[in-house]
Parts: structure tokens; sequence; C-alpha cells
């Protein structure tokens, strides 16, 4: 089976916390702080790795957490950041990220960082004062971000192969390049895309055979429907129709060009090329008679014909190949952000949730208030409440930012609680 959706959790690696610790030496009778950080929690990575074919390996392991931060230690000693996880996935792959981030990775080696590790929290060193000479607490660290990310892979080929099943395309790719499909006079033998590469000593050309298509393929008939995405990011499309006793190239022509309209991805206005294949089973009057009937009912059309069977005609249809590429102008759907820089490199991000300035203060009921907003929430998440420093010290903050002045608009007297994420505490 070919994968190319798959849905997947991800979360970055937890920030280690900070330690509590004082110096000791021999000769010092009271030392002073010296807990150090915790390390950054790691973050899931996703690599563009040309020698990954499809999103399989994404259904075995649904799950992919990154490692969490190491815990700060004495003598200012801080914790290791954690590792990042590696998750390789083939060229092509676009991704719908977390909180409504997309990224696409074209590029072999381009890095996606989908999901940040947390920030480590400060040990006790930093929360020295000159009104707090032994800070006796410290900061735990944070979550990493987390979530499900959805995956879709499109292939990345120059020139798609397109055609009714039994057309000849697996054949053709075999014959130009060294991929070896199966082959088979049955319709429906290619069951996944398969990609193959053509070299002349220059330039290098993808190539991507894609299952058949048959009549209602955009609405879901046969194979073919779930493969027209791939064809998407095709620069050219080479449009095979079948030669031989009793085969009818143009009705052919008109199921094929209809199915790509319907798929809704402005495939139709791809530019391609027609060829006639298996042209070995007929005279060679014939196909000539085939030739000059396709250029009467559609004029400014000049197919070609080649046989995979023979080696009839396939150079020049290499050729034409090559020039239909290089003439094409790259659509938006076929380049995504392959063009300049890949925008998404490896810098490690620590997640920093967005917006951490405001918050509400609501009356809950009498005597009990909640706080709502990322900022205050992350300060709570961070301090040990049972700590009565580390309690004393939110209460400064809490002060500082204005959080106070709000509580006592909303009502708040003194001992009252407060709510804030999943915690409860009483301020004073
Ligand atoms: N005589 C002759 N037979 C050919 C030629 N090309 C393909 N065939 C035969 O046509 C049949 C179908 O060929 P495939 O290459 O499997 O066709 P396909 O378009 O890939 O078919 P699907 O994968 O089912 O969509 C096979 O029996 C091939 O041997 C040709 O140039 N000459
Ligand atoms: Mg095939």
């Amino acid at each position: 089976m070919f994968h190319d959706r798959a849905r997947i959790f991800v979360e970055g690696g937890r920030g280690g916390d900070g330690v509590v610790s004082f110096r000791r030496e021999a000769h010092v009778p009271r030392g002073g702080p010296d807990g150090g950080d915790g390390g950054h929690g790691g973050d899931v990575v996703l690599v563009c790795d040309p020698s990954r074919r499809d999103l399989a390996s994404m259904r075995i392991a649904a799950h992919h957490r990154a490692e969490r931060g190491g815990h700060g230690q004495g003598a200012n000693k801080h914790g290791a950041r954690g590792s990042d996880l590696i998750v390789r996935v083939p060229p092509g792959t676009t991704v719908d990220g977390l909180d409504g981030e997309y990224f696409d990775l074209v590029e072999p080696g381009q890095r996606a960082a989908v999901a940040a590790g947390g920030l480590g929290g400060h040990g006790n060193k930093r929360f020295t004062a000159s009104t707090r000479q032994t800070p006796r607490f410290a900061e735990k660290g944070l979550p990493g971000r987390s979530g499900w990310i959805e995956l879709r892979l499109r292939l990345l080929a120059d020139a798609g192969l397109i055609g009714l099943p039994n057309a000849g395309k697996s054949s053709l790719l075999a014959r130009i390049t060294r991929a070896a499909p199966k082959v088979a006079d049955y319709p429906f033998t290619t069951l996944a895309p398969i990609l193959g590469t053509i070299d002349d000593g220059e330039r290098q050309l993808v190539l991507a055979d894609i299952p058949g298509l048959i009549e209602g393929a955009a609405e879901g008939a046969g194979l073919g429907h779930e493969f027209l995405a791939h064809v998407e990011r095709c620069r050219v499309l080479v449009h095979l129709l079948e030669l031989g006793p009793g085969t009818d190239p143009d009705a052919a022509y008109t199921v094929v060009r209809g199915e790509l309209a319907a798929h809704g991805a402005g495939l139709e206005r791809l530019p391609e090329l027609v060829v006639l294949s298996k042209r070995d089973l007929l005279p060679a009057e014939d196909v000539e008679l085939e030739l000059d009937a396709w250029r009467q009912s559609h004029p400014g059309s000049e197919p070609l014909a080649i046989s995979s069977a023979t080696g009839a005609g396939i150079d020049a249809l290499v050729g034409a190949i090559f020039r239909a590429v290089a003439g094409a102008v790259p659509t938006e759907a076929a380049t995504g952000s392959a063009a300049g820089e890949p925008e998404f490199e490896s810098e490690h991000r620590v997640y920093r949730p967005q917006g951490t300035g405001g918050f509400d203060v609501i009356k809950v009921d009498e005597g009990i208030f909640e706080i709502t907003g990322r900022g205050v929430e992350m300060l709570v998440e961070r301090h040990d409440l049972a700590n009565p420093e580390a309690l004393s010290y939110l209460e400064r903050r809490l002060h500082e930012i204005g959080v106070v002045k709000a509580l006592r608009d909303a009502g708040f007297e003194s001992g009252d609680e407060v709510r804030v994420g999943e915690q409860a505490f009483e301020l004073e």
C-alpha cells in the first residue's frame, strides 16, 4: 500500500525544572544560592528525506514525543537541552501543523519544527535579589507544544504519465527509466504512483507513472482519483492513448481530460504531450492515418506515436519531454516553497506561547476569582504554590503586572480564593 496521508500526534519535550541549591564549602559558612536552570525541551522536527517513498512509516507509530530537558543541579549546573525527535518524510510532504501553521517540505534536508519544546525553569540562583539573599524556590519547566497534525504527500515529479488503464504507461516508464513497474495486460496493474528518472547527460527529470484513470475517477471510481492529487505538482502531462485494432484514441482522450478538469485543481491547464502508444500493433500506414485524423480533430496538437515494445519514437518522445518541462512555467502548486531558500530552517525554537501579555479577571462566586491569560497561567504553572516563598514571589509578580489591582477592582479581598488554570490558592 502506498500511503499519502497520515495523522500524527507530536509533542515537544517538557522543559527541565530549575533547582533549589546553596553553595557548600568548608570555609564558607553560609554559601549563596547556586541552583542551576532546567534545560529546554527538545523539538519534534520533520526532515525532508528523499530516501522515503511514502508516509507508511507514520502509521506504525502515531505518537512522536521529543525528549524533556534535564533538571538543573547545584553548583550552577544547568540541565541539558532535550534532544530533538527527528521524523523523516518524503519530498512533497505538506503539513497542517498546530494552530494553523503550514509547512511544505520540498528540498532534501529541509526541516520543520512542528512542536517546539517547553522552556526550562530557572534555578533559585536567578531569584536572588537585594531583599532576597536566599531564595528557597525555583521554577518548574513548562510543557512543550503538542497536538495532532496532518501530513499529506504529493509526489514531486516533472512530468506525469496519464491515460486509461492499459494504455502502456508503466511499459513506457520501464523503457525510458530504470524503474521496474509491474506491466500486465489487464487494467489497474499499477496500484500506486511510481517514480523514475530520465537523464540526458546534463539534466535529470522525474517522471511519475500514475495509476490508470477511468470515467468517474474524480468522484472516486477506480483507483485514479486517489492519485489525481499527485498530478497537481507535475509541470507537464504525458497523455498516453493506446493504438491497436478497434481502439478509439479520441474517446479515451475525452474521458481522461474530463477527469482532469473534474478534479478541480486546474490540472486541465497543465501543458500536455499527446502520445499514441503501442504503434507496433498497427501497420505503419494505419499509424499515419491515426496521426492525421488526430491533427484534423485537434488542430494545433502535434501527437507523437511510440512503441515501448520496439523502441520506435521513444527518443523523440524523451526529447519532447525535456523541452516541454524546460519550457513549462512552474505552477504555484508545483513549486510550493521550493523557490529560493527553504523557509523553515533548523534553528531551535522554544515554545513561548503567543500573546502572553493580557489577562482577564472574573468573579466566579462570592470570595472566588478566576484569572485567565496565558502569561499569568505560565507564571503560576511554573511555581510550586505549596512553597511559601514561591507563593510570595508569585504575589509580588502579580502585583507588578497589575493582576492584584484588577482583582481589587473586581471586589477581591485579602484571603479570597484565586483560580488560575488548574491551580487554586489564597492570596493575602
Ligand atoms: N505491443 C505492445 N504492447 C504494449 C506496449 N506497451 C504496453 N504494452 C502492453 O499493454 C499492456 C498494458 O501495459 P501497461 O504498461 O501495464 O499499461 P498501464 O498503462 O501501465 O496500465 P495500468 O497500470 O493498468 O493503468 C501490457 O500487456 C503491455 O505488455 C507496446 O508498445 N506494444
Ligand atoms: Mg501501469
